[in-house]
């Protein structure tokens, strides 16, 4: 049994048990009880140190307090749905809300790969323009509901991407990254960026990442500061490598069927929910990107600036040499450059 079937059968028998469980007690399931309510299964391969944990405490917090009518389940960790496997998980009714990225949804959108290229996103602000408050957004959002049939409620920010190295390394430019086995999440869209780098990519889900550095099975990952420091990457890396090269969302999506499904009160009370928990990761994220590096620092990371420019050029004119740009949509890097 693989784990992907594990987890699945596991959500299985506690809905098969939970049922059992109703059947023996008639006299005490009435109006109220949680039984009755509309339950959010959120999954997220995050652990419980990250931002996004914290953001999604609130979200609980403030949907259970504003309504009667719903239940939110928290399942970090990855231990309901693989990373990756969440979009089909919603399409099928198994999970009601993915903690997902522009990288999923190019998955099943081959086009969108454009919002997968490294040095795409300035800095956080852009990225809000490019996913929140403007046309490229609106279009984004509807394209995603319409093929995927999930609703993307809200965006935040996950952070500032850089190389993680387990040995110190001089790191000038992608060439001084030649053989280094860099490990990225599992689909196309992230072996390519670790191609553009300069490495060789190596895929492993996010919690598995801490082992396979620590054996040395892998020489190194790309991630956010913050999640470098959730997820105590430091104590098995030496260096960091401030490349910069990917501003990185996160999606707050739903299943369209389920949101269909909500009363525009249960809609008002989750969409407010979101929004409050987007606005503390990204003020948390940014927080710690400010102070991140000294703290590294004191944990014994060197911290080293390659070329940040030749890491740009190089990475910018693979995207635009690879066959993935052929499918980008006409004008629409220009629209993304110029919010
Ligand atoms: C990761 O696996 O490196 C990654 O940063 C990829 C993101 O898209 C996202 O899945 C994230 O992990 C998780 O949410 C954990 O923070």
């Amino acid at each position: 049994m693989d784990s992907r079937t594990r987890k699945f059968g596991l959500t299985r028998r506690h809905v098969l048990a939970g049922s059992s469980a109703m059947l023996m007690m008639p006299a005490i399931v009435g109006r109220g009880f949680a039984q009755d309510k509309k339950v959010i299964r959120i999954s997220t391969p995050a652990n419980d140190a990250e931002w996004q944990a914290k953001g999604l405490a609130k979200f609980k917090e403030m949907v259970e307090a504003n309504s009667p009518t719903l239940e939110v389940q928290i399942h970090l960790n990855a231990t309901l749905f693989d990373q990756g496997t969440e979009i089909p998980a919603m399409q099928r009714g198994n999970l009601e809300v993915g903690m997902i990225s522009p990288q999923d949804v190019a998955s099943y959108i081959p086009e969108y790969s454009i919002f997968t290229a490294g040095y795409l996103l300035r800095d956080a602000d852009h990225m809000h323009k490019v996913y929140e408050s403007s046309d490229v957004a609106a279009e984004y959002r509807q394209r995603v509901k319409d093929e995927l049939d999930v609703v993307i409620l809200g965006s935040q920010y996950l952070g500032t991407r850089h190389v993680i190295l387990r040995e110190l390394k001089d790191v000038k430019t992608p060439a001084d990254l030649a053989g280094i086995k860099l490990r990225v999440p599992g689909s196309d869209t992230w072996q390519f960026l670790g191609r553009a780098l300069g490495a060789n990519p190596t895929p492993i889900a996010f919690d598995e990442v801490y082992l396979a550095l620590s054996t040395g099975t892998v020489d190194g990952l790309e991630n956010p500061i913050a999640d470098m420091i959730a997820a105590k990457f430091d104590e098995v890396s030496k260096q960091l490598v401030l490349t910069g090269h990917m501003v990185a969302p996160l999606f707050f999506a739903m299943s369209s069927s389920f949101w269909d499904g909500l009363t525009d009160e249960e809609k008002k009370v989750v969409a407010d929910a979101v929004a409050a928990q987007a606005k503390l990761v990204d003020e948390g994220t940014l927080a710690t990107e400010a102070d991140g590096v000294a703290l590294l620092e004191s944990h014994g990371i060197t911290v080293t600036k390659p070329d940040v420019d030749a890491f740009r050029t190089h990475v910018q004119q693979e995207y635009l040499n690879s066959d993935y740009a052929k499918e980008w949509p006409a004008g629409l890097l220009d629209r993304i450059n110029a919010l």
